[in-house]
């Protein structure tokens, strides 16, 4: 793949995978995709969604909620989840069969306490910068292919940024699987639709 190009993966944490705490359908189904398209690549970068115990996106954090419902937060919408993909947990690890070891950096998010962050370039507030997309344009990098989990989530939201901040973008179908809450998954394919964000298949790679 081309030297301007970069593989993004995207939180494949054992959180989740089946048996974790916020598992993605089939998740597990994308690990052996992901290892044979970053294996392709010349630039791979990871994210890890790395949360503090008492996440705002958390249902515990607000009684009488669960997990699922929504609440409005000064940044506008925000879905409560189970607990997941706590800073240092097992959870929060990669998982065992990821087979990534030439990946040159791994972006955390989802570290400030009273913001969630599914994009890896922009947190939920919309205007906290993560860094990675100085780090994309500082290497030259100007295209972004995105994989992993969860599609409706951290996939679509890091396309539709990464696409708006002058990245050629791309989401590889076949090596993602969504959690579809709500009406997400259908909401996330019109949006990258819209923004011009590319779906290809990982056979087309
Ligand atoms: C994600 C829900 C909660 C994701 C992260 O990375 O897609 N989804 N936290
Ligand atoms: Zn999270």
């Amino acid at each position: 793949m081309n030297t301007d190009s970069v593989l993004l993966v995207m939180d494949v944490q054992n959180d989740f995978l089946p048996g974790g705490r916020l598992a993605v359908p089939q998740g597990d189904q994308v690990v052996p995709v992901v290892n044979r398209l970053a294996a392709r690549f010349a630039n791979v970068i990871l994210t890890q969604d790395w949360h503090p115990a008492n996440h705002i996106s958390f249902a515990s954090r607000h009684p009488g909620r669960k997990p699922f419902e929504t609440i409005e937060l000064a940044y506008g919408t925000q879905v409560l989840w189970p607990y997941h993909c706590v800073q240092g947990s097992h959870g929060a690890a990669f998982h065992d069969g990821l087979a990534v070891d030439q990946a040159q950096a791994v972006i955390r998010k989802g570290y400030h306490a009273h913001t969630d962050s599914y994009s890896a370039l922009l947190e939920a507030d919309r205007v906290t910068p993560t860094g990675l997309a100085g780090m994309l344009r500082e290497r030259g990098l100007r295209r972004v292919y995105c994989c992993g989990l969860a599609t409706d989530f951290c996939v679509a939201w890091s396309a539709l940024d990464a696409q708006s901040a002058g990245f050629e973008t791309f989401v590889i179908e076949d090596a993602c699987r969504a959690i579809d809450t709500g009406g997400s998954l259908a909401a996330a394919r019109r949006d990258l639709a819209a923004a011009g964000v590319r779906l290809i298949s990982s056979d087309r790679i």
